[in-house]
């Protein structure tokens, strides 16, 4: 007798789709009139090519039809409208026609038209119209366009494959198998940024070498550069300010010297050649350690003139970052940047674009908006977010950034009076700037899901989101996520949803309320270090931030302090400067604050500071209870993982709070009113040490 054994078991989603799955869905006969046929008023193009296929691909997988091409009147249409801003689009659904059929003059039946000026215009329409079915929404007209020109991607990978502050993995970009060998991961890559709207990747680390500006790395980029072009996805490098010596073999890297213009001039040529559409520089200048124009006597504005002039010709840009700050024991790094770049403000090049963090400090879980933004009117600034969860918990800590990014976005800078948010700032509407972008350091490596922990795909999915809408909701864009990508099942989807929304909040209960930051530990970030009083610089240190001594709590920055509120507009600091009215979740940035004070809870600062703590933890144990319910719900190998960094993060908030009750009970001598620590401050002290040995 013979056995058969097959084993058809379907194979466990392991997250590498990300939110373009594309599986049938329920309601598929809602959309297969449409699917039949597509036809184009656009020539060709390798964009155009790639708005088919993705059409094709897509409806074929949601609806089970593949639609044919026809030259006119298809089902779906490609319309050229020349009214329609660059990038942006219109889907209009079924609005009828008269159509002739055998000489007859009839009317027309079901029709989708994506209209749009340009051949990206249609690939973003198209990959709305996916958007839309994949969540199975009554198809609906809708119009759309970019509020900024550059949605870009800053990747911090490095030459060996390794990748600054990633947590999903390797690099994707394998330098030394390029040029010959080509990863079709590149390809998944480009198109997971097509489909939110991401239109610009710089592929290598800001602190970046200099082998990229050599003809052996550029012919590797090229390779990367034609695979991103027919996606809509121009590349950009980051640049070592010290190229000229490194590479040019030149005494100096003095943006005045003339021979260092002249190696920029010919290098910026050699790119151009190989990449005809290359977007330009991005550059980290004077900043830890990093070369600049500083180092010649020259300001950041003459460093980046100089390669504004090299790319000039090519229409190539200039992004140079304003993340700088000295290391001055008596300072507060909270000016450092303001202090180097608002005097320049109107010196730049007009293809220069300063790219500013979203907050004076350096992308901690809550951060008020960085005082740049609103104080340089004549000079186009770029909005800089960290996707990846340097110092929001790695890839075992659900946060939801959206949350963070919509909070720094709809931050009022009085730039222009009262209405100037950021997000007006950078989408140039203030100041009619030419270019106008928002930066995301990238979550992306080479783990299958891409990010790491399964959730944190939805922070690139909303970056890419908010880069091209800024005023969509975070629940909209955690709600659109969610049913692309776990269940389209409603109670579950608002379970999802509500998790997502919850864990910022969450997060910083248990890692820096009340406004405490920077207290990670030293170096790698993991975990709480709030004791770390010694590093290579004073402002690396925790106690520089959180200033506990035996009164009390946080960092001074009112006029009696280092008066860094100054920096805001009146009306911004005002909200600010007394510490009875200051939002909590803002209070330890400004003020120090008596441990027996009362706050506006009605607890004192040491009892709030404990709630707080504990609350996270509570609120950690709930989200696992959310998760756990979605059993069944969502595919079991991303529950199973989800399940896993959700434990892990529980285990985490556990150290962080008992770090916190017990190194600040050192100052406060006060009981711990709220939780029990599990272990002794000793104990947890050689638990971080660990984590930081070699
Ligand atoms: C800091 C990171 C460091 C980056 C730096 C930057 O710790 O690795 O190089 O930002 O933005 O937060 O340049």
């Amino acid at each position: 007798m013979f056995f058969v054994v097959c084993s058809f078991a379907v194979k466990a989603d392991d997250g590498y789709r990300l939110w373009l799955k594309f599986d049938k869905v329920a309601s598929a006969s809602r959309y297969t009139s449409y699917a039949q046929s597509v036809s184009s008023e656009f020539p060709t193009s390798p964009i155009l090519e790639t708005a088919r296929k993705e059409l094709g691909q897509g409806l074929k997988g949601l609806t089970g039809i593949a639609p044919v091409a026809k030259s006119a009147d298809g089902s779906i249409q490609f319309v050229k409208d020349a009214t329609i801003p660059e990038e942006g689009f219109e889907i209009q659904v079924d609005k009828k026609v008269q159509v002739k059929v055998d000489g007859l003059s009839v009317l027309g039946r079901k029709y989708i038209r994506i209209k749009a000026s340009s051949d990206r215009g249609i690939l973003y329409g198209v990959f709305e119209l996916l958007r839309m079915i994949q969540q199975e929404k009554p198809l609906a007209d809708i119009s759309s366009s970019p509020k900024v020109k550059l949605r870009m991607l800053n990747h911090w990978d490095n030459v060996m494959g390794t990748i600054e502050r990633g947590y999903a993995g390797a690099s994707l970009w394998k330098w030394y198998e390029l040029p010959e060998t080509v990863d079709p991961r590149y390809t998944d890559y480009a198109r997971a940024n097509a489909s939110i709207g991401i239109n610009a990747v710089s592929v290598n680390n800001v602190n970046a070498s200099a082998r990229f500006m050599t003809p052996e790395y550029l012919a590797k980029v090229k390779v990367l550069a034609d695979v991103f072009r027919p996606y809509g996805i121009k590349l950009f490098l980051s640049v070592n300010f010290a190229s000229p010596k490194l590479v040019g073999k030149l005494k100096t890297s003095d943006p005045l010297d003339p021979q260092v213009r002249a190696f920029w001039a010919s290098k910026t040529k050699e790119i151009y050649a190989q990449i005809p559409d290359f977007g330009g520089f991005l550059v980290k200048a004077n900043s830890e350690g990093e070369p600049g124009p500083q180092e010649f006597g020259r300001t950041h504005a003459d460093g980046a003139n100089m390669l504004a002039e090299a790319v000039k010709p090519f229409n190539g840009i200039v992004i140079w970052r304003a993340f700088v700050y000295a290391p001055n024991p008596n300072g507060d790094r909270f000016k450092e940047a303001y202090n180097d770049f608002k005097p320049l403000d109107g010196t730049f090049a007009k293809n220069v674009i300063v790219q500013v963090k979203n907050g004076p400090i350096d992308f901690q879980p809550r951060e008020p908006f960085h005082p740049l933004f609103g104080a340089m009117p004549k000079t186009p600034l770029a909005l800089e977010f960290q996707i990846t969860q340097e110092y929001t918990g790695f890839s075992t800590n659900v946060f939801y950034q959206s949350i963070l990014f919509k909070e720094c976005l709809d931050s009022d800078t009085y730039q222009n009076g009262k209405g100037s948010t950021v997000a007006k700032v950078i989408d140039g509407s203030l100041g009619n700037d030419q270019i106008t972008m928002m930066a995301g350091v990238a979550n992306t490596g080479s783990d299958r899901n891409w990010t790491g922990h399964l959730l944190s795909q939805a922070n690139w999915y909303a970056f890419g989101r908010l880069a091209w809408d800024h005023t969509l909701s975070s629940e909209k864009i955690a709600d659109e996520w969610v049913k692309q990508t776990l269940t389209r099942d409603d109670k579950a989807a608002k379970t999802a949803s509500d998790i997502l929304m919850k864990s910022r909040d969450t997060y910083v209960k248990f890692t820096t309320p009340l406004g405490l930051h920077h207290v990670m530990g030293q170096g790698i970030h993991w975990g709480p270090e709030p004791w770390l009083e010694r590093s290579q610089r004073p402002d690396w240190t925790s106690i520089y931030y959180h200033r506990a001594d035996s009164v009390g709590l946080g960092f001074d920055r009112k006029a009696s302090g280092s008066n860094a509120l100054s920096l805001y507009h009146p009306a911004v600091a005002q909200q600010w400067l007394d510490p009875a009215k200051t939002d909590l979740n803002y209070l330890l940035w400004f003020h120090h604050v008596g441990w027996k004070e009362k706050l506006t809870s009605g607890r004192t600062l040491w009892d709030e500071f404990c709630y707080r703590m504990n609350s996270g933890l509570q609120e950690v144990k709930d989200l696992q209870k959310d998760w756990d319910s979605l059993q069944g719900k969502v595919d079991p190998e991303i529950f199973a993982d989800v399940r896993g960094r959700l434990a892990a993060q529980q285990r985490e908030s556990v150290l962080w709070r008992d770090a916190h009750l017990l190194y600040f009970q050192t100052y406060s001598k006060l009981p711990i009113s709220y939780g029990t620590p599990a272990r002794t401050l000793a104990e947890i002290k050689e638990i971080v040490r660990i984590y930081q040995l070699k």
